[in-house]
């Protein structure tokens, strides 16, 4: 079995987190995560406080193991979800898409564990300063916001920099991923990708079949204009979108407007033509729709095996 800090940290069995996917990582995703001995995570996105606490009330039903709300930093319900995650009294908090630190206090000293999700060592050094328990680093082969750096130079320089675990995540679908994040020095993965296809995880049907069919080179990163480059699957809004942060005919708002609620288009209404598929680059790596309990069993079974082998290198 593989057990690592950040297990004995969360109070989880496997060092496995599942990305807080914004209209995809709802209660029913989170809770069979958790379920499963990892750390399943609702995404609170850009939903109101409200609809946050529902669903941290559905998870609550459901599983009695730990789960974290992802708090989305460009969300104009920031401050309200902020509040809400005290008063549900949340037992870990993770952050995206921005610097946390203006919350960080109060969810600490309302006894929330808070790991961050990082994009550079800078702002994993801020963060730990800051109290936060663990940071995930994310590298620019994941879905969604994406930062610069990949996960291969982002981990290790992490790990080099902080004294708290760090959890890889970027470009992780299988065992051979979570080896070899371990092997840089992390303490657990982050996965959102391989997630989508779970049976619990209530997409669009649509969504997981793209996911499904994608290969190697079928993810695209769009809105460097704009300053927060989206990873997403290629269709042909992607290719519209890169088109148009082309055109200086248009500008930012233009070009902002092309990819207002195409998420949301994707994962409920599975539009081909509209929606934005957020995935990462390891979604040529997902094979098949699998429960989140098998997925998280397969991947710690193949990394453990591969841990057993590696001692073949040694002469
Ligand atoms: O946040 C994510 N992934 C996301 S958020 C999202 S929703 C969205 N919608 C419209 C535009 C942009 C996003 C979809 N996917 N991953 C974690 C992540 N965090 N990636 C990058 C960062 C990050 C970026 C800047 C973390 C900290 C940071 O700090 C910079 C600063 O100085 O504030």
């Amino acid at each position: 079995m593989i057990k690592t800090k950040l297990c004995d940290v969360l109070g989880i069995k496997y060092p496995v987190l599942q990305g807080g996917m914004a209209w995809v990582a709802n209660a029913s995703l989170a809770a069979a995560v958790s379920n499963a001995g990892g750390l399943g995570i609702i995404g609170a996105m850009s939903a109101p406080a409200e609809w946050l606490r529902d669903e941290i009330a559905k998870v609550r039903k459901l599983t009695d193991k730990p789960f974290a709300v992802n708090i989305m930093l460009m969300s104009p319900y920031a401050q309200d979800v902020a509040r809400t995650v005290i008063e549900e009294k949340v037992p870990i908090v993770t952050t995206g898409a921005g610097n946390p630190a203006q919350y960080m206090k109060d969810w600490i000293a309302a006894g929330i564990k808070v790991v961050p999700v990082v994009a550079s060592v800078g702002i994993a050094r801020y963060v730990e300063k800051r109290g936060a328990v663990a940071v995930v680093t994310e590298g620019c082969e994941a879905g969604g916001h994406i930062g610069d750096l990949t996960t291969m130079v982002l981990v290790p320089q992490v790990v080099d920099a902080v004294s708290i675990p760090v959890v890889a995540a970027g470009g992780i679908a299988d065992g051979r991923g979570l080896a070899a994040a371990l092997m840089l020095g992390a303490s657990g993965v982050q996965m959102g990708t391989r997630f989508l296809t779970a049976a619990e995880c209530t997409i669009h049907p649509n969504y997981k079949q793209k996911v499904l069919a994608a290969a190697d080179i079928d993810t695209v990163a769009t809105g460097r204009r704009l300053g927060h480059p989206v990873r997403a699957l290629k269709t042909p809004l992607s290719q519209r979108f890169a088109k148009a942060e082309y055109d200086s005919t248009l500008t930012d708002q233009e070009v902002e407007a092309i990819g207002a609620g195409a998420l949301r288009l994707a994962v409920q209404e599975g539009d081909s033509e509209r929606g934005c598929f957020m995935a990462g680059q390891c979604a040529g790596l997902v094979k098949r729709e699998q429960t989140a309990k098998e997925i998280i069993t397969e991947i710690l079974a193949e990394a453990e095996a591969l841990f057993r082998e590696q001692k073949q290198w040694l002469v």
